[in-house]
């Protein structure tokens, strides 16, 4: 029977996002995804002094503050012409890969993962570890209590295909909560040289404010060598093995096959390349990005600015009531496609670039390992996998930057705000290409954009009505039981979006 069916709110955080899918009774013909909240950070920036941005900025959310710190100050140093020495780059790159770990592995094991793992399994543990034994005894407690809640956090869930390897299974919730303990990891890692978290305090134009010491170098190796131990040991084996185990979800969510990487990871100072270069795939074919091809249109998003602009001419003035709109979300276009961002991107664009062979060998290595082949990645399970192989790569790449500082060297270089300028910033966030564009009159930031990966996701439709990459993605995506549509979410969360940072 034909239907509509509402997933309102869908993730485990950052919520304020809403789906609407169109079924003929089987699989979802068609996918409205909708940004039910609106901020206004673009405008809290007008008229602030430009080194207000990048802490204003991290107050996007509460996930990857880091890295809209990153932009901000990419953009800054571009309008200002400061170079970070190389303690700075390194620095920079050390907070937001350690950022990037965090929010990967919170992903999978608190708030997309735990869609495949048998909860109840917890509930009859007759093992002795504490923490399980812990978790047994909770879990009890709330399904006595509790109704299915498809955002819920734990128990009850779904019905769905789940893991049938009972060691497997509890193995992965004994790392859901280690899962927990890891992020504080994270975290502390990062604010080694960002001096807190989750907002980075030390991120300036120039590079950071932290001094370089030996004492941090030792801290930062200490921290980081606990935290590459649970991506080696537990969260990509156990991504390999519930990717092993869910053949079907790599023909799943295949989305709009185009791909935007903005490039991550600056490894020399000035125009030199990138850890993750930049790179587009459009239709198969491997571009360098221009940042003169994105726009972003408003037809379908509560704006009654105008559309298609690019972002440095962008605005952003709310209209509540614009009739035929259906999201708080811009709809960004690459070139005028639609394009999907994130770490799946970022990896396709390494691995048909290839000049990183860490990525080519820890790619084939992964897909030899669970019998799959590179146009698999382009599924639901993909983007979970390419999430867990970006983490290897990092906690390794960061064993070799972090020895690449060279403690009481400037980590900064001076600079001077000029009375007008402008910059773009463009980076990556763990969900994907991240920009801001600045625009400063008076000293004073006269206009600021910000364009967002979970605004590329999440689009609605654009000006010539193509829906967005998750809209996109939702299509053909089978729903067994139109009161649970675990394959929805399941594919939703594939794409770990963010609301609170797609309509900022
Ligand atoms: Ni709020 Fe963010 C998004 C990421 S943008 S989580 O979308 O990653 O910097
Ligand atoms: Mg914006």
């Amino acid at each position: 029977m034909k239907g509509t069916i509402t997933v309102s709110p869908v993730t485990r955080i950052e919520g304020h996002l809403g789906v609407k899918v169109e079924t003929d009774g089987t699989r979802v013909t068609s996918a409205q995804v909708v940004g039910e909240m609106f901020r206004g950070f673009e405008q809290i920036l007008r008229g602030r002094d430009p080194l207000d941005a990048q802490q204003i900025t991290q107050r996007i959310c509460g996930v990857c503050p880091v890295e809209h710190g990153i932009a901000s100050i990419t953009a800054q140093d571009a309008a200002y012409g400061v170079v970070p020495p190389d303690n700075g780059r390194i620095v920079r790159n050390l907070i937001q890969a350690a950022n990037f770990v965090t929010s990967h592995l919170t992903h999978f094991y608190l708030l997309a993962g735990l869609d495949f793992v048998d909860l109840a399994q917890v509930t009859t543990y007759t093992g002795r570890d504490p923490a399980l034994v812990g978790l047994r005894d909770w879990a009890k407690s709330q399904l006595a209590s509790a109704t299915v809640n498809p955002v819920g956090p734990f128990l009850p869930q779904f019905p769905a295909q789940l893991i049938s390897d009972p060691a497997l299974n509890i193995g992965v919730i004994k790392h859901y909560l280690d899962a927990l303990e890891m992020r504080q990891v994270g975290h502390k890692l990062a604010a080694v040289f960002a001096g807190k978290m989750p907002h980075a305090a030390t991120l300036v134009p120039g590079g950071v404010t932290e001094q370089v010491t030996a004492i941090k170098i030792v801290q930062y190796r200490a921290l980081l060598g606990r935290l590459r131990t649970f991506v080696t040991e537990s969260y990509l084996p156990d991504v390999a093995a519930v990717a092993a185990g869910f053949p079907d979800y790599f023909g799943l969510g295949r989305g709009c096959g185009n791909f935007l990487a903005y490039g991550v990871f600056p490894e020399s100072s000035g125009s030199g390349g990138r850890f993750l270069p930049a790179g587009a795939i459009i239709g198969d074919r491997l571009q360098a990005v221009n940042v003169e091809a994105i726009t972003e249109d408003v037809r379908y998003s509560w704006y009654s600015s105008a559309s298609g602009r690019k972002p440095a001419q962008g605005e952003t003035t709310p209209d509540p009531n614009k009739a035929g709109a259906y999201s708080w979300l811009k709809a960004p276009r690459y070139d005028g496609q639609v394009v999907e961002v994130g770490p799946l991107a970022r990896l396709l664009v390494a691995y048909r670039d290839g000049s990183r062979p860490a990525v080519k060998t820890a790619v084939d290595d992964l897909l030899k390992a669970i019998g799959r082949e590179p146009k698999d990645l382009v599924s639901m399970m993909g983007r979970h996998a390419a999430r867990a192989l970006e983490a290897r790569l990092l906690v390794d790449r960061c064993t070799e930057w972090v020895e690449q500082l060279v403690p009481d060297q400037p980590a900064c270089a001076d600079f001077t705000i000029p009375d007008s300028g402008q910059g773009v910033g463009l980076t990556e966030a763990a969900r994907g290409a991240l920009g801001h564009w600045i625009e400063i009159r008076s000293r004073k930031i006269s206009n600021y954009q910000c364009v967002v990966p979970t605004t590329w996701n999440c689009s609605p439709r654009d000006d010539r009505d193509r829906p967005g990459a998750m809209e996109t993605a939702l299509i053909g995506t089978p729903v067994a039981d139109p009161k649970q549509p675990i394959e929805v979410a399941r594919v939703i969360r594939s794409f770990d979006p963010c609301l609170a940072c797609a309509v900022h």
